[in-house]
């Protein structure tokens, strides 16, 4: 270390493990990361994407200002011309268009950022618009319905007790490539491991022989899609062989025998043949679950986007349900985050309603206020009175992230009127923007977990200051989406500090807290000032200056029992048979019928690779980290394709061309292609990423398979033909 290099500590912002990290820094360049071994939840865990902190950090091709587009280029701008623009843009269209014709996209890296935390409810607010789309329609909506009619609570997200559990199942994830989703453990492969070394058990339901399947005491290939039939067997077995068992939940239960009276046709004979196993492992899955002294069903992107992703959502935590393993030590728990609203008393709430309003083209029902993204193009291009004229987007990258980008691009280039991006890079989606505000590389933002530390798997709490100061000309991205507030409704000078004294004072009066606890509030910022309310208010009563004098984070003890002080049904009550459950059921009963003609996609996920933003960093790139077709080798004799062959992949979106890698890791009938790829597009900025572009898979969907209850769009199970490139 050179004399003038410091160190500070940070969380990583860059998937859901949440590590502590502690950065060396030179001046004001971040000169090299490692895992942080005080920090009290991940204990010095890191991994590659981690450890090229800084080389994201100081990728050139970060945006450095703002850029406003005159006369159809995008030029270089100031932070006010940026928001004078906006602010003379958006409020006529509203105006003469109506709210609607203002959409907004939601990414995925708003769950890593405290601006992305704090104000898109404030945007959304202030836009007043039902055109609102995130990236939860491409990942885990199923999750959030299926806990909004189990738990009346589409956030009551149960999540596996890793570090006590006896038995995990595990179904459509991948913690050693993705980290983990849903459930933020740091070292979650290092937490599997464990559970194997004290003598648990790991089952692993995934078409592809993972890394993560490699672990397992068990793996069964399960043809792609059809988990819910699989899930709905396993929990037949259980009632049938009288295996369930429901404990202390039991008094907490509505709806148990119309449950089971619709699943007793869902035997594991009935099901064996569509999900391409045998009734023997089936039964012998659902007994091992039932006989564990406590265990965990776990469920990730594989259940989820899927055509029955809420189906199997659902039935992951019926299974926990009927082995007495929701909400017990060792089993899936709900955590209690430290900024959660303070628990109220047990009793009846206000329930969980899908479909309280539809998309104007194709009538989708909103779930949890969103309309499927799958659906964002047709709401820009077809004609009519709620069209959306202007969209803003912050923090996502739809064109490579949801079906049918070449669509989307022709919509965003041709039919808006107006469109910004709060986006550090200039990609596939923010080159059609009109203004793009960048935020700051991560150094220099404070970090805290609103949204993980609520599916984390141990209580605790832990902030990151910045760690270096902003540069000249660069904003932080709390100020960045505060102005964005002000601007939609046409201010443009108002102090940012403003929005965040509004948002203050809201809540205190929807805690029916005194006034003048605003005066007491610490905090350098806004978002801080924010953030110790929401401590202060929160179920363990901290503050800001406590988080401040515990850099490496405060541990707040492992998960407890919840139930029923967490219940928000409208019986008080788990209803374990909602009625829009029953109302698909139907559909899954049909599936038992259907076998694919041909081959079924599924995706993948690489350890060094992020959705569809991180191919621009060279240390990360390379390896196994490309975008290949996978295929079995029985498969690719039939197509006439070697290993290395150019393969043609169509689809009812489209079709893309890749290099075949043949593989029998993956089970016979199934192909893997990994997304956010499809780079080097003209007015891209991703110099890096370019050179090696890949393909887009999702240009092979067309967009119109959906699980119809949360509107996520099928990402996986999806029908391909593949033939030798010509
Ligand atoms: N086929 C297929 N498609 C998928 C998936 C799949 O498994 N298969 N997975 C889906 C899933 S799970 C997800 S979550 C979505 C993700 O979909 P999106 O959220 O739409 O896309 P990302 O690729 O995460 O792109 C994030 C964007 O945010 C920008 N960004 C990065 N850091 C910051 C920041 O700090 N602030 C701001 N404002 N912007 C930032 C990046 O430059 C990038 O443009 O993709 C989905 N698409
Ligand atoms: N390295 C890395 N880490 C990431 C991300 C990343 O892009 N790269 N993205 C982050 C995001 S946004 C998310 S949401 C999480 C996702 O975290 P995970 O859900 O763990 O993601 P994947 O690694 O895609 O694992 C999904 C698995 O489902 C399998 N699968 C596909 N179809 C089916 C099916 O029908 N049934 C079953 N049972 N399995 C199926 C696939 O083969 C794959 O192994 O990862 C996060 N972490
Ligand atoms: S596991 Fe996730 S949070 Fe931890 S270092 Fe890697 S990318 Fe960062
Ligand atoms: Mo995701």
């Amino acid at each position: 270390m050179s004399h003038d290099s410091r160190t500070a500590l940070r969380i990583c912002p860059l998937c859901e493990a949440t590590c502590g990290l502690t950065l060396t820094i030179e001046g004001t360049t971040v000169t090299g990361a490692r895992g942080d071994r005080d920090d009290v939840f991940s204990r010095g865990f890191i991994c590659p994407k981690g450890a090229s902190f800084g080389g994201l950090d100081n990728d050139p091709d970060r945006l450095r200002t703002p850029l406003v587009r005159v006369d159809g280029v995008l030029r270089e701008a100031s932070w006010d011309e940026a928001f004078e623009t906006i602010a003379a843009r958006i409020p006529p269209l509203a105006e003469e268009h109506g709210a609607q014709a203002v959409g907004v996209y939601l990414g995925n890296p708003n769950v890593h950022t405290v601006a992305g935390a704090l104000y898109p409810p404030l945007l959304l607010a202030a836009l007043g618009t039902r055109n609102v789309f995130t990236a939860s329609t491409l990942d885990q909506m199923p999750k959030h319905v299926s806990s909004g009619l189990l738990y009346g609570d589409a956030q009551a997200i149960p999540v596996p007790d890793l570090d006590r559990t006896a038995h995990l199942l595990l179904i459509g994830a991948n913690p050693l490539e993705s980290n983990g989703s849903l459930c933020t453990a740091p070292d979650f492969p290092g937490k599997l491991k464990a559970l194997r070394r004290r003598g648990g058990t790991l089952t692993v339901v995934d078409p592809r022989r993972t890394r993560t399947a490699r672990l397992a005491d068990r793996h069964v290939a399960v043809r792609p899609g059809t988990d819910a039939l699989l899930l709905a067997a396993l929990v037949q077995v259980l009632i049938e062989e009288k295996l369930d068992e429901p404990g202390a939940l039991a008094g907490h239960l509505d709806g148990y025998g119309e449950l089971a009276d619709a699943v007793a046709d869902f035997t594991p004979e009935a099901v064996a043949a569509a999900c391409g196993t045998d009734p023997d492992t089936i039964r012998g899955t659902a007994r091992e679950l039932a006989a564990a002294p406590c265990a965990a069903v776990y469920g990730r992107i594989g259940s989820c986007t899927v055509e029955h992703g809420t189906l199997a959502s659902w039935l992951v935590d019926v299974l926990n349900i009927l082995t007495g393993n929701l909400d017990r030590p060792g089993g899936a728990l709900f955590p209690l985050s430290a900024t959660a609203r303070a628990p109220r008393p047990a009793g009846p709430g206000k329930g969980f309603a899908l479909g309280r309003w539809r998309s104007r083209v194709s009538g989708h029902p909103e779930a949890k206020g969103e309309l499927p993204t799958a659906a964002l193009a047709e709401e820009i291009e077809t004609p009519g009175q709620g069209r959306i004229r202007a969209l803003i987007v912050v923090a996502g990258n739809p064109v490579l992230s949801a079906p049918d980008g070449d669509r989307l691009e022709r919509a965003l280039a041709e039919h808006l009127d107006f469109m910004v991006c709060v986006d550090p890079y200039l990609g596939e989606t923010s080159r059609h923007a009109d203004v793009v505000l960048p935020p700051p590389p991560p150094s220099r933002s404070a970090h805290f977990d609103f949204a993980l530390n609520s599916l984390a798997v141990r209580n605790q709490v832990r902030y990151s200051p910045p760690a270096v100061p902003l540069q000249d000309g660069e904003k932080d991205e709390s100020e960045i989406l505060a102005r964005l507030v002000l601007a939609v409704g046409g201010v443009h000078d108002a102090p940012p500090g403003a929005v965040d004294d509004a948002a203050v004072a809201d809540a205190l009066a929807r805690a029916g807290a005194p006034a003048s606890l605003a005066g007491e509030l610490t905090g350098r910022t806004g978002a801080e000032r924010r953030l110790d309310l929401m401590l202060r208010l929160g179920p363990y009563g901290l503050t800001l200056e406590q988080l401040l004098a515990h850099p490496h984070g405060i541990d707040l003890g492992p998960l407890e029992p919840r139930v029923p002080q967490l219940l928000k049904t409208r019986s008080g009550r788990i209803e374990l048979f909602p009625a829009p459950i029953a109302a698909d059921l139907p559909r899954l009963r049909e599936a038992l019928g259907t076998r694919p003609a041909g081959l079924v996609l599924v995706g993948r996920r690489h350890l060094r690779s992020n959705n569809s933003w991180m191919h621009n960093i060279a240390s990360l790139r390379g390896g196994s980290n490309v975008c290949t077709l996978q295929i079995h080798p029985e498969d690719a004799a039939r197509a006439g394709l070697a290993d290395g062959d150019r393969a043609r992949i169509t689809a009812a979106g489209g079709t893309v061309e890749a290099p075949a890698e043949l593989t029998d890791s993956v089970r016979p009938g199934v192909v893997s292609l990994p997304h956010g790829w499809g780079h080097g597009r003209p007015g891209t900025r991703l110099s890096v990423a370019a050179r090696e572009p890949g393909v887009n898979v999702n240009q092979l969907l067309d967009g119109t398979l959906l699980d119809p209850l949360s509107g996520t769009a099928v990402l996986n199970a999806v029908p391909v033909t593949v033939t030798p490139s010509a």
